[in-house]
């Protein structure tokens, strides 16, 4: 068994989380009600003062907060300290609109090198590791997020930022780096640039991934794993809730524990607003208990999973959520046909019969959805083994349509032709609003 960062939080009874969390819970409320005028609007229009949350109960009495609300009070106007007690801030620029600042007093940045420190234990790293922070530093939560819970286990941080692949590779071959931070999809990448230099892993001495801030499949976890010869951990998290290190799944890899000490966990239907019951999908919510700087009730993520709370074989006590399959806002409705990008990975992860790299482009012709899914080949097939190419498409397309239960045009492209990502991918391209 792995060893624990925080083994009496991490593995405390659900009875002792949950007055923790009852009392940690009304206190935020009162902090909010007396701190964010926005906040006690929100709360007055539903009749409620602090006094009426008194135990994790309660919660369901309490509105949402949204996006909408973040945009509304650009930018400081969810602050819950004294903009003299902020001692950073960070941004997420989101697909639409204004980015979404938020802010962090000394205890938060603390709290947050705590939950992070929990997670690099948890996948196994110590004061004796070498983590190699390849996550954008910036306004983007996850340079500094890891950075931060490196330097708290004691580890040797290595804050190479994102880009410039190739030096990450001899930094990371020189260095000796044990434990690489950085989205799944840079990590492919990575892999890429490693077997065109002719570095396998064992000229590494990688031993953990800590990947996240984007959706990916199992599959595509095994195929970083197989690529780069680490074990490969999902992290996640979100810069309104924290940054990375909200959840992180263990050495089990069967759903990813929230540090539910320090946030609660709702799982919603995103079209009626209504609570589900443990193991149903649906909209992530979550509520901080502790943050000072800018704590958040009930926050509607987008982000679609599952919350099991059954014991995990590891010893934790706190909940697994689902791996997000995707937000509810990326999903796209194809001739009414809901799909994730996250179904078209499997298919092409599971065939493994090109490279792993895609992009989706839905169009509309007339009143018709159309969606074309561009597959690299690999660069041992050449593009002008006709019958070859035309049998993997076909190939491609059916299993799409069953997944999907929608036909796709599938158009196989040359090896490296589809554009690489230092952070988060972007795999889609609609242009039917445009
Ligand atoms: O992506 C924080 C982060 C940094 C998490 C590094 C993990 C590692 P934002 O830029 O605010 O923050 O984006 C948050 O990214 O709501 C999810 O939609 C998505 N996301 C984050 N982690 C995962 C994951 C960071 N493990 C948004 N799986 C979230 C799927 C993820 N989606």
């Amino acid at each position: 068994m792995a060893d624990f960062w925080n083994q009496k939080s991490e593995c405390m009874s659900r009875d002792e989380l949950h007055h923790i969390q009852s009392e940690r819970l009304a206190g935020l409320v009162r902090r909010i009600y007396t701190n964010v005028p926005y906040y006690r609007d929100k709360m007055h229009e539903k009749g409620l003062v602090p006094e009426d949350i008194k135990s994790v109960e309660d919660l369901e009495k309490l509105p949402f907060t949204t996006k909408q609300d973040l945009r509304e009070t650009y930018p400081y106007g969810l602050f819950a300290a004294p903009l003299e007690d902020i001692v950073r801030v960070h941004a997420s620029s989101g697909t639409t609109g204004k980015q979404v600042v938020v802010g962090y007093t000394q205890n938060d940045i603390a709290l947050w090198a705590e939950l992070m420190a929990r997670c690099f234990t948890m996948a196994g790293a110590t004061k004796n590791s070498k983590i190699q922070v390849s996550y954008g530093y910036g306004l983007f939560t996850g340079g500094l997020g890891a950075h931060y819970g490196a330097e708290r286990i004691g580890a040797m941080a290595i804050p190479t930022s994102s880009g410039n692949t190739k030096r990450q590779i001899t930094v990371m071959r020189d260095f000796g780096s044990n434990v690489l931070c950085c989205t799944p999809s840079y990590a492919l990448y990575l892999a890429e640039t490693m077997e065109e230099a002719g570095i396998s892993p064992d000229d590494l001495q990688l031993q953990a991934g800590i990947f996240g801030a984007e959706p990916w499949t199992a599959a595509m976890r095994s195929e970083i794993e197989r690529r780069l010869g680490l074990d490969a951990f999902d992290i996640y998290g979100l810069s309104e809730i924290m940054g990375p290190g909200v959840s992180m799944d263990c050495i089990h890899k069967n759903g990813l524990h929230i540090w539910e000490d320090h946030f609660i966990a709702e799982i919603i239907n995103p079209d009626t607003g209504e609570v589900l019951p443990a193991n149903s999908k649906g909209e992530l919510v979550f509520t901080t208990l502790t943050k000072e700087g800018f704590p958040l009730i009930r926050y509607r993520t987008r982000d679609v999973s599952s919350l099991n709370f059954e014991k995990c074989a590891c010893g934790r006590t706190m909940v697994r959520m689902s791996k997000p399959s995707g937000r509810t806002d990326d999903m796209l409705i194809i001739r009414g046909v809901n799909v994730f990008p996250s179904q078209i990975e499997s298919v092409l992860l599971e065939m493994g019969e090109t490279s792993p790299h895609y992009m989706i482009i839905v169009d509309r012709m007339g009143n018709l959805d159309t969606i074309e899914i561009m597959v690299e080949l690999t660069p041992a097939m050449v593009s002008d083994e006709v019958k070859k190419i035309e049998d993997l498409e076909n190939r491609i397309r059916q299993n799409i349509e069953s997944t999907l239960g929608l036909a796709a045009k599938i158009t196989l492209v040359e090896a490296k032709s589809i554009q690489r990502s230092e952070g988060k991918a972007k795999r889609v391209i609609d242009r039917r609003n445009m």
